[in-house]
């Protein structure tokens, strides 16, 4: 059976709905960041860097949410959450992959915490506007090549769109959220839609409104 250490509504959020998608038993485990669990010397030894997830499978102990995903789909290729190794969509999928997690999810970490990428707190709200805007061209260019989709892989879903799903989901505050984008919007509804995408956002105590 897995673990899942995570937070409500944290990179965890991908793991967890995979999990759901492909039905197989696993355990959350809730990592209290109200009390800064995230760097306490028991959940170093897991993630040394102090981040949330981590997944535990068996022995083995994996960080790094797309690292995370990938295992998953290897795991559980009968899931389809992922086109074959060797299909043409496989590449891809490892492109989006990629993309959402060093480039949007990345640009978040400036906007929610300004503060960390600068020596002069008076200096943190340009860097916020600035990953805004950052953000803002990146989910333009995002929705464009999603197009009418439906997923990013056209007719094949996949976790990348549960991975945008999160993303989208993460910029609801910002003045213009990407759910604004009618592709980003669209490709939201229908991941809300999936039976496992609601249980995940039920069990971790998300309430609407979601995106
Ligand atoms: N590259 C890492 C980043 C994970 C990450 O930054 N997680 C955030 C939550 S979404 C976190 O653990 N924040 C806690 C902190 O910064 O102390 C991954 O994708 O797993």
């Amino acid at each position: 059976m897995y673990a899942l250490y995570y937070f409500p509504g944290n990179a965890s959020l991908l793991p967890h709905m995979m999990l759901r998608e492909i039905g197989s038993p696993f355990e959350l485990r809730l990592v209290d960041r109200a009390h800064n669990a995230q760097n306490s010397p028991e959940y170093l030894k897991l993630n040394p860097n102090g981040r949330i997830p981590v997944l535990i499978d068996g022995d083995l102990v994996l960080y790094e949410t797309a690292a995370i995903a990938l295992h998953l789909c290897d795991r559980h290729p009968e899931s389809r959450l992922a086109p074959p190794p060797g299909s043409a969509e496989r590449p891809l999928f490892y492109r989006w992959l990629v993309h959402l997690t060093n480039t949007p999810q990345a640009e978040y970490r400036s906007w929610f915490y300004p503060h960390e990428f600068v020596t002069d707190e008076s200096a943190a709200a340009t860097v916020k506007a600035s990953a805004e805007r950052r953000l803002n061209l990146i989910f333009d260019r995002v929705a464009e090549q999603l197009g009418s989709g439906p997923w990013l892989l056209g007719e094949r879903f996949s976790a990348v769109d549960l991975y945008l799903f999160m993303l989208i989901r993460w910029g609801r505050a910002m003045p213009r959220p990407p759910r604004a984008l009618a592709p980003l919007g669209a490709l939201a509804e229908r991941v809300l839609a999936r039976p496992a995408v609601q249980a995940a956002l039920e069990a971790e105590g998300l309430k609407p409104p979601i995106v």
